[in-house]
């Protein structure tokens, strides 16, 4: 990683920080095949899919009761760290469910009424990127905007990840399979013999997974298709270059692929949060994930002339986490519209959001955020508008109507409206 200048990146280096996909196109045709056949086949398809991607073969595809189980047999400080986490959350996305309401407008009452979907399927990542967190992040938005039946999908194996397995038991699943990849999206999305289908699917994951969700969207809903982690960190000459590096450091180790930037006008800020960066990935237990994410065309620090060509900069990256380490951090923010999740000040590292404050971790990526937010309690309801006109209010908007049912050559809407004042 090294220290550039925005103003001198040539357009291939400034569209590789922009370029940022999710990755789905290399392996579309393959996973079309592999959603058509759980399609066809049910469970027989996954039991094959599991034998020949996982290695395993499969006894119970429903494996409900084990998460139970492994919630008792876990450390116990894993337990209450899962327990303290899904409460902040539960308590967070609480503060999210909208209220029904009723306002009168001139005579006519006029609504909004909410309601949850009725079933939702989360997936949640097994193997090496298992994260137990991501179980809750799904989960637990799903249970508290009142979906009935949340099931959970996780990939199979001899023994599924019991820290999963618990975090989805604490967040309330009703139904947990172990199936996993491109298979496991479409079973929620179709259902099988086991899995029943769901009206939405959710969660993070591989780009098979990813590029499933993709496949399957139209017939069922989705939240959103999901790339590799981002962090976009804005620092002026205060941030700690140390603090800067640690969040760049802690991202960078999700994935090869993660972006990771940082962006300043101070160019001794800018050397120090490289060297330190390179200190801090020393040593580190998934280093060569790390520094293959350093290397990264979409990856490094960035020289800006002033703070607002790195806001303007931050702007147009909408990155899925934003950490601004400034003194006028909040002035900053109001002029960065787009970003997943934002962190302000030195006390808020990433890793807060991704595991325990209660914010939810599952955001949007590659510039989505200009135009989405994370997952949350309205992924998991359904808006119905309600109207109640007294006669004097349809009256007095009956030539309104009739007047453009007309313009329309729709007849019949206006006589709907006229029949109504017939003696
Ligand atoms: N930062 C990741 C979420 C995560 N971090 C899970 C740790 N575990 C993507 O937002
Ligand atoms: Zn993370």
């Amino acid at each position: 990683m090294n220290v550039r200048t925005i103003a001198d990146l040539g357009p291939d280096e400034r569209a590789a920080f922009f370029d940022r996909d999710a990755g789905v196109d290399a392996v579309r045709d393959d996973v079309r095949d592999i959603v058509s056949q759980v399609h066809e086949e049910g469970d027989v398809a996954l039991r094959r899919f599991a034998e020949e991607f996982d290695d395993v073969s499969v006894g119970n595809i429903d494996i409900t009761d084990a998460a139970e189980r492994a919630y008792e047999e876990i450390d116990d400080d894993v337990r209450e760290a899962i327990e303290d986490a899904a409460a902040n959350i539960r308590a967070f996305h609480e503060r999210q469910v909208p209220e029904d309401w009723r306002d009168d407008f001139e005579g006519r009452e006029l609504g909004r009424r909410y309601r949850p979907l009725d079933s939702a399927g989360v997936y949640a990542p097994g193997g090496t990127a298992a994260y137990p967190s991501s179980a809750l992040m799904g989960v637990i938005p799903a249970k508290v905007a009142g979906v009935e039946h949340v099931a959970v999908a996780t990939p199979p194996a001899e023994e599924v990840n019991p820290v999963t397995l618990a975090a989805i038991h604490v967040a309330g699943a009703d139904a947990v399979y172990q199936v996993g990849g491109a298979q496991a999206i479409a079973a929620l999305a179709y259902g099988t013999e086991t899995v029943s289908a769901t009206d939405i699917v959710v969660g993070p994951g591989n780009r098979w997974v990813t590029a499933a969700k993709a496949e399957v969207r139209g017939d069922v809903a989705i939240d959103f298709l999901a790339g590799p982690s981002e962090i976009m960190v804005v620092a002026d000459g205060d941030a700690d270059p140390e603090l800067v590096a640690a969040d760049l450091v802690a991202q960078a180790e999700h994935d090869e692929n993660a972006s990771v930037v940082a962006v300043t006008d101070d160019e001794e800020l800018a050397d120090q949060v490289v060297d330190a960066v390179d200190e801090q990935a020393d040593g580190r237990e998934r280093e060569a994930v790390i520094r293959a994410a350093l290397d990264n065309d979409g990856s490094g620090v960035l020289l800006a002339r002033s703070m607002s060509e790195a806001v303007l900069f931050a702007e147009e990256y909408a990155a899925e986490h934003l950490s601004i380490q400034a003194d006028d951090d909040e002035s900053l923010l109001e002029r960065i519209p787009s970003a997943g999740s934002v962190f302000l000040g030195p006390y808020s590292p990433v890793a807060a959001g991704d595991y325990a404050t209660g914010t939810n971790h599952v955001l949007p990526t590659g510039g989505n955020a200009r135009v989405t937010g994370g997952l949350s309690v309205d992924t998991f309801v359904r808006s119905t508008t309600v109207q109640r006109l007294s006669e004097d209010s349809l009256d007095d908007i009956a030539d309104t109507i009739t007047t453009l049912a007309e313009a329309e050559g729709l007849e019949a809407h206006a006589e709907s409206v006229r029949k109504r004042f017939e003696e």
